[in-house]
């Protein structure tokens, strides 16, 4: 799917990133742990430069943990990076993150007063991913705005924390164009593109037919079925018939099937599912590479 949303605020934001950039001493990429791939942001490598990142898989309750595990691995044997599993939204476990941004600071920054000249850490991702829950766990208060939508966050906001960190909050941003087609699916499907920016019944068809392929069985369990629809169109209408989603003369309303689809899988009431691991990406990339060559 080719995403079409690139608001105003969002190359704002990536002007008042680069333009702070200069002070900043770490960056926190909080990556989606359902999509580690997708969610990465070429942006915050371009405007990071050298300086040193700590990489979050976010929302990872949401994500099937056999595949968080892989990717960890993944990012472990590919790039040397420790790939920190989060639930940011739960109580205490941002707070535990203080203690590894402090050794980064302290590794970094060497006998630099951090009381006096703190260090300065970014938090920068997609938008919906959980950078401003993170900023309100690790500081312990609610500072920054939350919501279940992108684009919450509109302009960069700092707080100071008790461990010599002053932490930035930043605009979830995307980039002017996602190449990659099941990219842009799976960034709509998870919610980083604003619900108005997307078609419904396209984006719910590409998840049922993943759904199908990939997590049968927690699908038979959630729509209490017998056995599995034929295809993707088939499990919307099952869908609607079970939920009542009909339109007048009895014929199912597919819109409201899809919403239904995804909200549920967006909230975790369909299960624990990652929309993509290492080795679909690495698949994907040795079939591009062969019809290139
Ligand atoms: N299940 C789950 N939900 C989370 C987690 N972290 C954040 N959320 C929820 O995700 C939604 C988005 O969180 P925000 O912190 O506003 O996300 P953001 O990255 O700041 O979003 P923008 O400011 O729009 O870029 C909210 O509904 C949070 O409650 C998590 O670890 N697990
Ligand atoms: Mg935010």
């Amino acid at each position: 799917m080719a995403i079409q949303w690139y608001p105003g605020h969002m190359q704002k934001a990536r002007n008042k990133i680069k333009e702070s950039m200069p002070l900043i001493d770490i960056v926190i990429e909080v990556l989606d742990a359902r999509i580690p791939y997708s969610s990465e942001n070429p942006l915050v490598d371009e405007l990071r430069g050298k300086r040193p990142c700590i990489t979050l898989l976010n929302k990872s309750d949401l994500a099937d943990p056999a595949t968080t595990k892989a990717w960890q691995q993944y990012y472990e044997r590919e790039r040397g990076v420790k790939a920190i599993a989060l639930v940011a939204e739960k109580k205490g476990e941002a707070k535990n993150l203080i203690q590894k941004i402090s050794q980064v600071a302290k590794t970094m920054l060497g006998d630099r007063n951090l009381e006096k000249n703190p260090a300065r850490v970014m938090i920068m991702g997609i938008p919906n991913v959980g950078k401003s829950t993170l900023m309100n766990g690790l500081n312990g208060k609610v500072l920054a705005k939350v919501g279940n939508e992108p684009a919450v966050t509109k302009i960069q906001q700092s707080t100071r924390l008790a461990d010599g960190v002053l932490l930035f909050d930043t605009p979830g941003m995307l980039w002017p164009k996602v190449e990659d087609e099941d990219s842009g699916y799976r960034l709509a499907v998870t919610g980083a593109i604003k619900n108005t920016a997307i078609e419904f019944e396209d984006i719910a068809l590409y998840a049922a037919n993943y759904f199908l392929e990939y997590y049968p069985e927690l699908i038979l369990a959630r729509y209490k079925l017998k056995q599995l629809p034929e295809d993707d169109i088939g499990l919307l209408e099952e869908i609607g018939r079970r939920r009542g989603a009909l339109r007048s003369g009895g014929h199912i309303d597919i819109h409201k099937a899809s919403e239904l689809l995804i909200n549920e899988f967006r909230t975790g009431m369909i299960g624990r599912i990652s929309l993509e691991t290492p080795e679909m990406i690495a698949s994907k990339k040795a079939m591009l590479s062969r019809v290139e060559s």
